[in-house]
């Protein structure tokens, strides 16, 4: 008996620290302050079972039948004093509770100004980031600079779906012709995941994002060297014959900066060769997948929006692969990013 109390005990108090470890998946200020709330909640709520059980188990020890209890116990009605302490007690609690919930909302919702401003646009399955100020984009990677807030815009040009990156922030509707907004900040660089949190058809949870922080420097450099890039020449016949199938087949659906590759129905591949994934966040950017996506993406991606190739040869498919890895900005590599 008493070796299950102390378990019971350990594991009680365990669930503050694991609560602790689970929430804040990683510093940013809005994890940190849920996770400050939770454990004032954790704690009431230990006490209060500490008390309960205990007065129960008191109860039940004290009170039990002795040999000989033959007769009824003296019969208690009503106790107006317990009643009111056992009702004034959890109100008080919960209005400590609602106190620090309100403190805690108003402060996350509070809008920092000099923000940098990002649009996000939801398309199914995907999605499309442009930056206005820079006069940048790109799709299924967000960039941005570590210990700047970011006020993401968020729409949808389709369904509505929800943006969302829990180690960063909370969600927020992508609303056809509605803007909603969500300001975070990431206070370390990594690979932060996102995912879409409204199902928008069959390809939900293939659409996912990715948002890679920067530290400042070389955010500044990613946005400088991005500005002037424009795509490079091909330097092989591979490359040059890739180039030639991708304006004629994909630039009606895809842009590539400094082409005429200028169609806006798809993600900007402008900087593929870059790319952590393929897909919208949902597989690794390699080779392979890549010509099996070109092939015939919707086997890989139910529903996707991308027409099948079963025209292209694998040569076709090869000069293809050469052209959308040659398109990059040198002296980065994402795929080093911690991942969170
Ligand atoms: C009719 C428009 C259309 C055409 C033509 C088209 N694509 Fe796409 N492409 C899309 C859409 C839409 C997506 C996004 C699908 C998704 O992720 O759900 C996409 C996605 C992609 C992706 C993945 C991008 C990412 O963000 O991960 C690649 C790579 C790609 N297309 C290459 C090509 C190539 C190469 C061709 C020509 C052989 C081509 N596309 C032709 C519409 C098109
Ligand atoms: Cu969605």
């Amino acid at each position: 008996m008493p070796r299950i109390l102390w378990s019971v005990g350990a594991t009680v108090l365990a669930i503050p620290a694991l609560a602790h470890n689970v929430t804040i998946l990683s510093d940013a200020p809005v994890n940190q302050e849920i996770a400050g709330l939770l454990v004032w909640v954790l704690v009431f709520s230990v006490i209060v079972f500490g008390v309960v059980a205990g007065a129960l188990a008191y109860t039940v020890w004290k009170f039990r039948a002795r040999p000989g209890d033959d007769e009824l116990p003296p019969q208690v009605h009503g106790n107006d004093r317990m009643e009111i302490v056992w009702t004034l007690i959890p109100l008080l609690i919960v209005m400590v509770l609602f106190v620090l919930t309100a403190q805690t909302l108003v402060k996350l919702k509070r809008p920092v100004a000099g923000a940098m401003v990002v649009e996000a646009t939801g398309w199914q399955f995907w999605w499309d980031f442009q930056y206005p100020d820079e006069g940048l984009r790109t799709a299924g990677e967000l960039v941005i600079p570590v210990g700047q807030t970011v006020e993401v815009r968020i729409t949808s040009g389709d369904v509505i779906h929800s943006f969302w990156p829990p180690s960063l922030t909370g969600k927020a509707d992508a609303i056809p012709g509605e803007v909603n907004r969500l300001q975070f900040l990431a206070t370390k660089p990594g690979n932060y995941y996102g995912y879409c949190a409204e199902l928008c058809g069959d390809s939900h949870a293939n659409m996912r994002f990715r948002i890679l922080a920067l530290e400042r420097q070389d955010y500044d450099r990613f946005v400088e060297t991005y500005r002037a890039y424009t795509a490079p020449e091909p330097i092989s016949p591979l490359e040059a014959q890739g180039k030639e199938l991708f304006d004629a087949q994909c630039a009606a659906c895809h842009t590539v900066k400094g082409t005429t590759a200028r169609g806006v129905i798809g993600p900007d591949l402008s900087l593929f060769g870059l790319r952590t994934t393929l897909g919208s966040g949902v597989w690794e950017n390699t080779p392979e997948n890549l010509k099996r996506w070109i092939r015939d993406s919707a086997a890989m991606k139910p529903g996707s929006k991308m027409p099948a190739f079963p025209q292209l040869s694998d040569a076709d498919l090869e000069a293809l692969t050469a052209y959308l890895y040659s398109l990059k900005l040198d002296g980065f590599d994402f795929a080093q990013l911690p991942r969170y």
